[in-house]
């Protein structure tokens, strides 16, 4: 496909997916404008045979190019998709350091897998109902690979954190991680024991694109918990 700015997107999202809010910060960082989809998560419509069809693990988000005159293409990878927008729109707002600077392109990555790679697998609803079904405690079980990927997150940044995970831009890193930061409060699992973590996520929470990104500030976020950002 050629790769173009006039292309169509569209994001289909579930309000309290994290990897589908990392797209939307994506977004709404390189203010590129795209049209929201809404899941019903609740009625599975992710499991079925028509979304499978654009995303075959069956999981949010999916995002949706189309060029004029072209069969839409699928990008059901959330970290894919965040690089294909680095590339595709290359002077909107970045999300990685600069090209020539390999090893911080390479720290922001490997920060962003901390989260998207090593936590959220196993943190995810498909594992957590398994677990219930199977009467393991779940929340614990969430709570314990929080407190653990929060660790590696900030023993990777302690001595190397500007603003924000790395440096004074906002990166991937930080993308991926505000909403590993949301699921650990609605888990109960604080900050307190990662302070680096804590300031870097306060100095995100302070932008507007943070803000109007949280879970309930989503037009998907059913009315009783949606916040007026
Ligand atoms: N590696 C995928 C993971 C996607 C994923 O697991 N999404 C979750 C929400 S954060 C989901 O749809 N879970 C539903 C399920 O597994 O059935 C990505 O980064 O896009």
């Amino acid at each position: 496909m050629v790769i173009t700015e006039d292309n169509e997107l569209t994001l289909y999202v579930w309000y309290r997916s994290s990897c589908a809010a990392r797209v939307r910060l994506a977004l709404a960082h390189k203010q590129i404008s795209y049209r929201p989809i809404g899941v019903n998560y609740h009625d599975k419509q992710h499991h079925g045979d028509e979304y499978a069809k654009m995303n075959p693990s069956k999981s949010v988000p999916t995002l949706v190019v189309q060029a004029a005159g072209r069969n839409p293409e699928y990008i059901a990878q959330s970290l894919a998709a965040i690089e294909y927008l680095e590339e595709a729109y290359p002077d909107a707002p970045t999300l990685l350091p600069p090209k020539h600077d390999l090893l911080q392109r390479a720290k922001v990555r490997s920060l962003a897998h901390i989260i998207a790679l090593d936590l959220q697998p196993v943190t995810n609803s498909r594992v957590v109902e398994r677990l219930r079904d199977i009467g393991t405690d779940h929340l614990a079980w969430s709570q314990y690979f929080e407190v653990r990927a929060m660790g590696a997150y900030e023993n990777s940044i302690r001595e190397s954190a500007g603003k924000y995970s790395v440096g004074d831009n906002v990166t991937m890193a930080d993308i991926c991680l505000a909403p590993a930061v949301w699921n650990c409060e609605n888990h109960g699992v604080t900050l307190d024991h990662f302070p680096t973590v804590q300031r870097v996520y306060r100095n995100l929470m302070d932008l507007d694109v943070f803000k109007k990104g949280q879970y309930n500030a989503q037009p998907d976020c059913p009315g009783e918990e949606r916040l007026g950002v």
